[in-house]
């Protein structure tokens, strides 16, 4: 079944925030915020601004209802500023207007002075003065410094992995309208719309009862609309009480990348011992985040990160550190692999020095280690169903690796001006939030009288196919056709409390509920029908639009059993809630089984580096992937082509970068280059390995939405080892990404 939404997104019909019709009188907000990165606000005069034509009112901290604040996890984050600013971009008023030009007029003539105070941009700066968001975590498995002392080889690094932007194509944004006795509904583009509810209920100095958050759809978010979606919402809503007015707030382009935060930098520092067997018998990390300056996720992505940081290797004695570093830069968020992909550019980077400095491959020192079944995770969950091994084999059959290798030796050797490289990038991701309270969902059914279906969760579709995949499990749990079922908006009002959208577990957490709200329907249907036919319930099924009595077909359609138990006053609405069984974590001893299951998978990439310029192409992507069962291999196909694509982007081409006064310098997309359709991988192959699938996935159809990112992690080592063929004196600096300006540096060096 194709994704849903094709349709509408190729023939422009999908609605967006932007595209919902407004309502008469609606006013429009543009947010003033701050123009220096630290500083005191000595004066700040909004009465010229104020008297503008058709500026209705400037909205600060002192109109606030209820209470400054919008954290979510630490509360460490006005919506407004007041006093003090602690990123270049932090909004410190909104100003609300009757028309958008009015409203960005009276932006420019805001009188506003600061006192600025020192700005902190990198993490080893905060580190180094001290400055947290939080207390550091530590994962401890083994001993790592008594086994360090019996490794034939210990080598010590630094890596640096950069931020990045999630230009999701649909900006940031919301409308709020009052409804009556003082309701108000926000329409947002959110991954989270419980978190809009609740901080706007908070901020309103209301009730969770008095806000309505609806969520058709997002243009993208890529975790960058899990916490950050927020702030923009709560404001329009904000708006909206106050001034009894629909109001809409959507972010231009460079105010969304100069305001939100992106994926966290990190800097890491590294030990790593190997036997003479190549096997890792010890590993240290301490991880620098830079969180920016407030914790928004930070700390749970930094726990991720402890949690990734072995990748797809047993290591028995493990001893990682994270620290959430606390800088002027806005406060770095979610973004797909939730800072998994920080820890496994680590160990990888830790394994390929190590080889470098043994004069071998890399893949011989990953080979050696990788996750076999039973093999304890350093935060104590023993892995089982463990693919990775038969990813990796299958990787190096299907796709003649050791061939590949003599080709690229022999490329090499013959060429000087153009030189290749591979590599090979095994992934083990956990799925569940790792904050087990996190892992449940709910999900509303309606059958209607006609037959067809309404189905809600608390899934937010956003571009990953959730929708598709949760009507291909209502219409396969009735046997009916899959045009008779309808996905509604994600609404806080018929599905409350809900996670986010994220950690690729939506498909699973809500696809669950709704396969146990459908059985409960269809159990009251199957009871009417065996009435009926005057047969037991227990042998009949519903399928191809007819009841069933074993594999024979009744006369009694979908629609008439439908009809006869509503005539019959049966219940054909059913709530179910599905919380993931088994899930435990002790952060006390940082131990436990906080993940359902692990998505494997293996890829070797092929590059090669033109060596007059600098710049690259890759040649290939090929990739044996651990789907389970996929249950709609359309759309999991294209997760891993765009996960691995914006992985290649993080690892190669996009460099966030800030000036010392905490400017954001790539603040527009001439400056800020994301992968086109010149720049991806000429080839990408993906096979899917045959298995059995997990229990706790949806219908034994893994989760695909954010583990392939972390292929891209391949093509970084892929252009270091082409690099290397070329400069047998470079030494592997281990600073991603590896834009051609570095990679020309490192063929000269
Ligand atoms: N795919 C598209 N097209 N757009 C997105 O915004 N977000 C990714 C991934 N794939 C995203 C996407 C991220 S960060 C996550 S966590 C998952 O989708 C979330 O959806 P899932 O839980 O349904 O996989
Ligand atoms: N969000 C979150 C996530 O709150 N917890 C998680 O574990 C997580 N993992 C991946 C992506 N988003
Ligand atoms: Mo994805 S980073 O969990 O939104």
């Amino acid at each position: 079944m194709k994704n849903k939404d094709s349709f509408g997104h190729v023939r422009g019909t999908s609605i967006f925030v932007d595209d919902v019709a407004t309502k008469q009188g609606t006013l429009h907000a543009v947010v003033f915020d701050a123009s220096v990165a630290h500083g005191k606000i000595t004066k700040v005069d909004y009465s010229k601004a104020e008297l503008l034509n058709d500026v209705i009112k400037i909205i600060t901290y002192k109109d606030i209802p209820g209470i400054n604040q919008i954290g979510g996890i630490l509360p460490d984050e006005p919506l407004f500023a007041e006093n003090e600013v602690h990123f270049n971009g932090q909004p410190i008023a909104l100003i609300v207007a009757k028309t958008l030009a009015a409203a960005k007029k009276a932006k420019h003539l805001i009188n506003i002075s600061f006192k600025e105070l020192p700005v902190i941009t990198t993490a080893k700066e905060a580190y180094d003065k001290g400055h947290f968001i939080n207390a550091a975590r530590t994962f401890n498995l083994g001993d790592t410094s008594k086994n360090f002392k019996n490794c034939t080889h210990v080598f010590e690094g630094k890596t640096f992995s950069n931020g990045q932007e999630h230009l999701y194509l649909e900006t940031q944004g919301a409308y709020a309208y009052p409804l009556e006795n003082g309701t108000i509904k926000i329409l947002s583009s959110t991954q989270g719309p419980t978190a809009v509810q609740k901080i706007a209920a908070q901020v309103l100095g209301v009730s969770m009862h008095t806000i309505e958050v609806e969520v058709n759809r997002l243009g993208g978010g890529f975790g960058g609309k899990e916490d950050q979606a927020t702030p923009w919402a709560v404001m329009a809503a904000l708006a909206a009480q106050l001034l009894h007015k629909p109001v809409k707030l959507i972010l231009e382009r460079h105010d969304d990348l100069r305001m939100t935060g992106k994926r966290h930098p990190y800097e890491s520092y590294y030990k790593i011992g190997l036997d003479k067997d190549l096997k890792i018998k010890a590993f240290e990390v301490k991880f620098l985040q830079n969180s920016g300056a407030a914790a928004d996720l930070s700390p749970a992505i930094a726990e991720r990160t402890l949690f990734h940081a072995t990748n797809s290797y047993f290591i028995p004695n493990v001893k990682t550190t994270v620290h959430s570093c606390k800088t002027n830069l806005p406060p770095n968020t979610a973004f797909r692999g939730f800072g998994g992909p920080q820890g496994m550019f680590v160990i990888e980077a830790a394994i390929a020095n190590a080889a470098n400095k043994l004069n071998i491959a890399a893949h011989s020192i990953q080979e050696a280690n990788l996750l076999q079944e039973n093999d304890s995770f350093s935060y104590g969950q023993i892995a089982k169903q463990v693919n990775i091994g038969k990813t990796w084999k299958q990787v190096k059959s299907a796709y003649n690796f050791e061939e590949k290798v003599k080709e690229v030796k022999n490329f090499n050797n013959e060429n000087t001006l153009f030189k290749k490289g591979i590599s090979l990038m095994p992934i083990t991701f956990g799925i569940s939030f790792t904050n087990t309270m996190m892992n449940h969902a709910r999900a509303l059914v309606h059958v209607y009288q006609d037959g067809s279906v309404g189905v809600s969760t608390g899934a937010v579709e956003m571009g990953q196919g959730v929708n598709t995949k949760m009507l291909q499990v209502a219409a396969m749990c009735f046997g009916i056709d899959p045009s008779k079922v309808k996905i509604e908006t994600t609404n806080t009002t018929r599905v409350a409390n809900t996670s986010p959208t994220a950690a690729s577990a939506t498909a699973d957490l809500n696809g669950k509920a709704v396969q146990m709200a459908c059985n409960s329907i269809k159990e009251r249907l199957l009871k009417v029908a065996s009435k009926q036919l005057n047969s037991l319930a227990k042998n009949l099924t519903l399928k191809d639009g007819f009841v069933f009595e074993g594999n024979e077909q009744s006369p009694i359609s979908w629609q008439k059993i439908v009809q006869a138990a509503f005539v019959q006053r049966v219940n054909l609405s059913e709530n179910a809630h599905y919380a993931t069984p088994k899930i435990h974590f002790d952060k006390s001893i940082e131990k436990g089984h906080p993940f359902a299951y692990h998505v494997y998978g293996t890829a070797l990439t092929e590059v090669t580096l033109d060596c007059l310029r600098g710049t690259y192409e890759i040649d290939a992507v090929n990739i044996v992937h651990d789907f389970g069962k996929s249950m709609n291999k359309d759309i999991d196909l294209g997760q891993i082509e765009g996960g691995l694509v914006q992985g290649i982007g993080w690892m190669t081409m996009e460099e966030i970068s800030y000036a010392k006064n905490g400017r954001l310098e790539s603040s527009t997309l001439s400056t800020y280059k994301v992968p086109d359709i010149f720049s991806v991988p000429k080839k990408i192959n993906t096979i899917a390995l045959e298995t059995n699938g997990s229990d706790l996935a949806i219908l034994k159809s893994k989760a695909v939405g954010e583990p392939p990112l972390m292929y891209g992690i391949g093509t970084y080592f892929a252009l270091e080892n082409a690099i290397k063929a070329f400069n047998s004196n470079y030494k592997m600096k281990f600073h991603a990404p590896m834009t051609p300006e570095k990679a020309l540096m490192g063929l000269y060096s």
